[in-house]
């Protein structure tokens, strides 16, 4: 009686262990499976003299129900890649400054332009040339790496 029991209760704890087993197999394959990576369009970027600063712009398309964030960008055309953003200044200038991410709203197009959010190169390691094009790799939270070519324009 008292083995029959036990071997009940043994029984009641495989399954449940299994059942956690299986639900930690299939959630992440969904979350994984339903992430759509966000769609860079029309990168371009400000002509520049070496040693001094350019700027990257895009647009960040995002098809999810979920938020992502930039987190940094990497390139070889500059010594730092930051990301800034603009604000009015109390003179009513326009300044800008350092941030440590950018959010990408869900369902939107966040747009990185002149006055707005944008990526900063610092010291330019040669000319921007316009119609020239440079190399740069964004990162995002959950699409991950993505290389864009902006396009150097005097717009
Ligand atoms: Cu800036």
């Amino acid at each position: 009686m008292l083995n029959e029991s036990r071997k009940n209760r043994m029984k009641k704890i495989i399954i449940a262990v299994s059942l956690i087993f299986v639900a930690g197999i299939i959630y992440p394959q969904q979350k994984n499976h339903k992430w759509i990576p966000v769609e860079i369009k029309n990168a371009w970027a400000r002509p520049g003299s070496k040693e001094a600063s350019s700027a990257i712009y895009f647009s960040v398309i995002n098809k999810n129900g979920k938020a992502d964030t930039l987190l940094n960008v990497k390139s070889r055309i500059a010594e730092k890649t930051e990301l800034h953003e603009s604000f009015r200044k109390s003179n009513d200038r326009i300044g800008m400054r350092q941030v440590k991410f950018v959010p990408v709203p869900a369902n939107s197009k966040t747009e990185f332009e002149p006055g707005g959010s944008h990526v900063m190169l610092v010291n330019l390691f040669k000319d921007l040339n316009s119609g020239s094009s440079i190399e740069a790799t964004l990162n995002f939270k959950y699409s991950g790496k993505i290389k864009i070519k902006p396009v150097v324009e005097d717009k």
